[in-house]
């Protein structure tokens, strides 16, 4: 892979938030790499010696730099935008750069105090990671701002589906691997872009990583023509943009483009649907097609045997640096190569200019309720879903108002709606936004004749 692509729609990035963006992700890939391996001289104030790695090296280093570019370009569109941003990961397995991001944007120091934005951060933030008494390796239950667990790959993009739905104002960005593209469940729920309302809810814009790899060989998708690519994510439904190359500014710059571009289409869209209806017909929802190295940034070759680029690059790109010291010696380098001692001030802490790029508050991707249990509380039974079941229960037939939260009350009687009925209702017409038999209907609501149930399902699960 060589230079960037020819970004389609011209970039409204000027060099500087170019350098800023690309020194954010540098720093994001510096912490990423530093958890892999150091329990101590975290920032790399002394030489690298043996005594400061880890005994047992576990983690996943290929898929972090992508992970960590959308992340920096989501920062940016945040603060742009003032945008409501979730994040979902389909390779959760990247945990160190989501972990690294929580940290450099402040959440992870308010969640946990003891991992401080000084010297002693860093410091425990390494030791901690993919260590017994720790951190898991993957993203995960403590990992904030994440809804979505790293481990099994698949279940990425029904995430973000179900995260938008009934939630309006949120954007769901989600990085979809392309070895997890290859799995049934991933492969089933680009289906899901067809149940969006884009009256009602959210969006969610699907960033396929095209690091051209998996575990230990090469990926369908990443063998592809780009052009099969295209035709396959069109034929869900989609409108992709590709944006490829290894030259960091250069992918940025056409990242910004993209990312500007799918969101301008996305509020264009949700624009349409909110004024009463979708003139366009069936609207044809953005997604990003990201090819980037795998490993990208890291040992271009260990032992003659080449790394970044190629699956070898999926976990411990430089694995005996405990007992080779040339291997230490290249990572000492590589790690140097982010220039850590211009990312972090005398006292360990960020320095001002990058830490002023993270979006504040609530609108930082970690600190986002919708991302952390419990701080959005809706009513399992809200006033209108109640009259609607009421209503349903009453006619014994479709009410006009049955929601997915709904599937316990609202479909606990039998409906008369078939399997195929459903089929001929997709795309379906509503009375409100134009899509939709009913004003409300999904998979779960009118589609099968469901059984009668009396109780919650979650009664006694
Ligand atoms: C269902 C499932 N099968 C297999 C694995 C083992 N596994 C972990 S990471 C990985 C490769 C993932 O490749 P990709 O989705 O392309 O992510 P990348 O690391 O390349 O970004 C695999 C197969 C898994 N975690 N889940
Ligand atoms: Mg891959």
């Amino acid at each position: 892979m060589s230079g960037g692509s020819a970004g389609r729609e011209r970039s409204r990035v000027d060099d500087a938030e170019l350098d800023d963006l690309v020194a954010y992700w540098e720093t994001a890939n510096y912490l990423t790499v530093a958890q892999i391996y150091l329990r101590e001289n975290p920032l790399l104030r002394e030489p690298l010696r043996v005594q400061h790695i880890k005994p047992r090296l576990l983690g996943h280093w290929g898929t972090s730099p992508g992970l960590n570019l959308v992340y920096a370009q989501l920062n940016r569109l945040i603060g742009r935008t003032g945008r409501k941003v979730l994040y979902v990961t389909g390779p959760g397995h990247g945990g160190p750069a989501l972990v690294a991001n929580v940290y450099l944007e402040g959440t992870y120091s308010e969640v946990y105090p003891e991992v401080s934005r000084d010297e002693a951060g860093p410091a425990r933030l390494v030791r901690q990671f993919s260590t017994p008494g720790g951190i898991p390796s993957h993203v995960s239950v403590p990992t904030p701002g994440s809804i979505h667990e790293g481990g099994e790959l698949g279940y990425a993009l029904v995430h973000a589906f179900g995260a938008v739905f009934d939630d309006p104002d949120l954007l769901v960005a989600c990085v979809i691997g392309d070895g997890e593209a290859e799995t049934a469940p991933l492969e089933g729920s680009w289906k899901g872009i067809r149940f969006l309302d884009p009256a009602r809810d959210g969006a969610v814009l699907p960033i396929l990583h095209l690091n051209e790899a998996k575990i230990s060989g090469p990926t369908v998708l990443g063998r592809a023509p780009a052009g099969d690519v295209e035709s396959l994510l069109r034929g869900h439904g989609y409108a992709p943009r590709m944006v490829a190359g290894s030259d960091p500014r250069a992918v940025h710059r056409d990242f910004a483009a993209a990312l500007d571009a799918s969101v301008a289409e996305i509020d264009a869209i949700q624009r349409e649907g909110r004024d009463g209806g979708l003139e366009r017909g069936v609207p044809r929802w953005p997604a990003i097609v990201l090819r980037t190295p795998k490993g990208w940034t890291g040992p271009r070759e260990v032992d003659g045997v080449p790394i970044e680029g190629t699956f070898r690059a999926h976990q411990v790109p430089l694995p005996a640096v405990r007992e080779n010291p040339e291997h230490l010696a290249q990572l000492e380098a590589w790690m140097r190569s982010y220039r850590p001692q211009e990312r972090f001030d005398s006292s360990g802490a960020l320095v001002e200019r990058l830490a002023a790029l993270a979006p504040r508050g609530e609108r930082r991707m970690g600190s986002l309720p919708q991302a952390n249990g419990g701080r959005v509380r809706i009513s399992a039974r809200p006033a209108r879903l109640g009259r609607a079941c009421a209503r349903r229960a009453r006619t014994g037939g479709s009410c006009g108002r049955s929601r997915r939260a709904s599937s316990v009350s609202c479909c606990a009687t039998p409906t008369s709606a078939t399997p195929a009925a459903f089929a001929s209702s997709v795309p379906m017409r509503r009375p409100r936004t134009g899509w939709g038999p009913c004003s409300r209907s999904r998979i779960a609501c009118c589609a099968t004749p469901t059984p009668t149930r009396t109780t919650s399902p979650r009664a006694g699960a």
